[in-house]
């Protein structure tokens, strides 16, 4: 199914531009704009009659402002689920969120809004799945910075009548105050990715509880407009999680070429780590991918992810002290035999130091300000998830959607489930069960 599409997509590029030179000779003949297209006058004309001729419709999402990165990432499956779904009947393409204002992205000076998908994943491979389209792409095709309608998810006011749960969808009044205000002109106006002069035509609430999915038949049906923007779209679940589905989508996130090459290049440089000598199979096509688990060696160091800020600060009991993670740290060294070790962390200042004290011989991946400006504090995570993933051995913290994606990108490189699912205990945590195994279905 992938493979079929990832095909079938650019052909519909090809086809696209051909449309479009016909269309440009019809235009010039008939050269009467509608009122419409002259109410949306953008800059790209050619293209607006070329999504025209095809009938396209526009799937737009955001998150609720205080999610991170990765479970943002998961947001994304749970979208490209519904796409496919409502591509059984229409052409429609999903509109890539640009990132920024993350609360986790710190680093003071750098300009972290608008950011495209592009500068932290390959937009290429995203299309071997489903059709994405940036939203500058959004809006220079659609003719300008009009969304024609938000619908925000929310629960149901009167909560699971009689306790029972049910999968539903009704269109029903905002229960919260709209994060969206009305302008002189009556048009929409809030927080859009950062692109301040973007406005939505109508914006209402939709109470919705079940799988993504279950929204299609609402969109299709009973919403007439364009391009749609779904708001809180993790209030949606996984149509299936860890299905084929899940899986094609999943394996599509391909991190941005040029932050694999950064961390290729410090594997090698800092960790005597190489595809070759580790026995990682990699290949630029997602599709072509089917490693068998265990068949990956990965470099000759321990790869940590040491989650602390948020995940501290509640004095959770699953999370160590420092003493504790670096206590396990020297254990697992001993017992598998490696004399390097990789720390990717979020610790502050204080913390850091504290742990570059007790572990003086961790290898950590710190960018000068220069590459930060460049690579951004997300491109920056990516690259010490990277390296994470090629590791021999790999402990992370627990429900961390960080260790998580780390996990993914080790299932799909092959390796060892015993040598992904860790986490580190708590110091008093009893139990401390262990991160779950999810196989790729192919
Ligand atoms: N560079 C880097 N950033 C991290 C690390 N751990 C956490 N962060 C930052 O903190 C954010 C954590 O939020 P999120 O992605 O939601 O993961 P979760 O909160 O751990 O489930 C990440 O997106 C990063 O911006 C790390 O090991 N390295
Ligand atoms: C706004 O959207 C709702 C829900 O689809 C619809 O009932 C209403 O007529 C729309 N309002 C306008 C002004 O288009
Ligand atoms: C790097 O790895 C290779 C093969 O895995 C090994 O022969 C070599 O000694 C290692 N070099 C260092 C500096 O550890
Ligand atoms: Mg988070």
């Amino acid at each position: 199914m992938a493979i079929k599409r990832g095909f079938v997509f650019p052909f519909q590029r090809t086809l696209r531009r051909y449309l479009v030179l016909i269309c440009i000779i019809f235009a010039l003949k008939l050269a009467s704009a509608s009122v419409e297209e002259a109410f949306r006058a953008g800059q790209s004309t050619l293209s607006q009659v070329a999504a025209a001729s095809r009938d396209v419709r526009y799937l737009l999402y955001d998150v609720n402002p205080p999610e991170g990165f990765n479970l943002r990432r998961d947001v994304y499956i749970r979208m490209a689920s519904l796409l496919k779904t409502l591509r059984k009947e229409g052409d429609w393409v999903l509109v890539l969120p640009p990132w920024g204002r993350l609360y986790h992205w710190q680093s003071p000076d750098i300009h972290q809004v608008r950011i495209p998908w592009g500068e932290f994943f390959s937009i290429t491979s995203l299309q071997a799945n489903i059709p994405v389209i940036e939203y500058e792409e959004f809006l220079a095709e659609s003719g300008g910075p009009f969304i024609d309608q938000i619908l925000v998810l929310q629960s149901y006011a009167e909560g699971w009548t009689d306790g029972k749960w049910e999968e539903k969808v009704h269109e029903r009044p905002c229960i919260e105050q709209l994060m969206y205000s009305r302008d002189k002109q009556g048009y929409y106006r809030g927080w859009f990715w950062g692109y301040e002069e973007t406005r939505a035509l109508n914006a209402t609430c939709l109470s919705a509880q079940g799988h993504a999915s279950m929204l299609a038949p609402m969109l299709q049906n009973k919403i007439t407009a364009t391009s749609v923007m779904l708001d809180r779209a993790e209030a949606v679940l996984h149509d299936h999680y860890a299905g084929k589905d899940y899986w094609d989508t999943r394996r599509s996130m391909v991190f941005a070429k040029h932050l694999r090459i950064i961390a290729d290049e410090f594997r090698a440089t800092f960790l005597n780590s190489t595809d070759k000598e580790d026995q990682t199979l990699y290949n630029e096509d997602w599709t072509r991918i089917k490693n068998k688990l265990g068949s990956s060696r990965g470099g000759p160091y321990l790869g940590v992810h040491l989650r602390r800020k948020d995940f501290i600060w509640g004095h959770r009991e699953d999370v160590p002290s420092l003493k504790g993670a670096v206590k396990k740290i020297h254990s697992l060294l001993m017992k598998l035999k490696l004399e390097m070790v990789f720390v990717a962390t979020d610790a502050d200042g204080e913390e850091l130091a504290k742990l570059k004290r007790m572990l003086p011989e961790m290898v950590r991946y710190e960018p000068s300000w220069e590459d930060l400006e460049l690579l951004k504090d997300g491109g920056v995570a990516i690259i010490d998830q990277w390296i994470c993933a090629h590791a021999r051995y790999f402990i992370g913290t627990s429900v961390s959607t960080f260790s998580f994606r780390i996990h993914e990108e080790r299932e799909i490189l092959g390796f060892d489930p015993k040598t992904t699912y860790n986490r580190f205990c708590g110091d008093d945590e009893s139990g401390c069960e262990q991160p779950t195994h999810w196989k790729i279905v192919y």
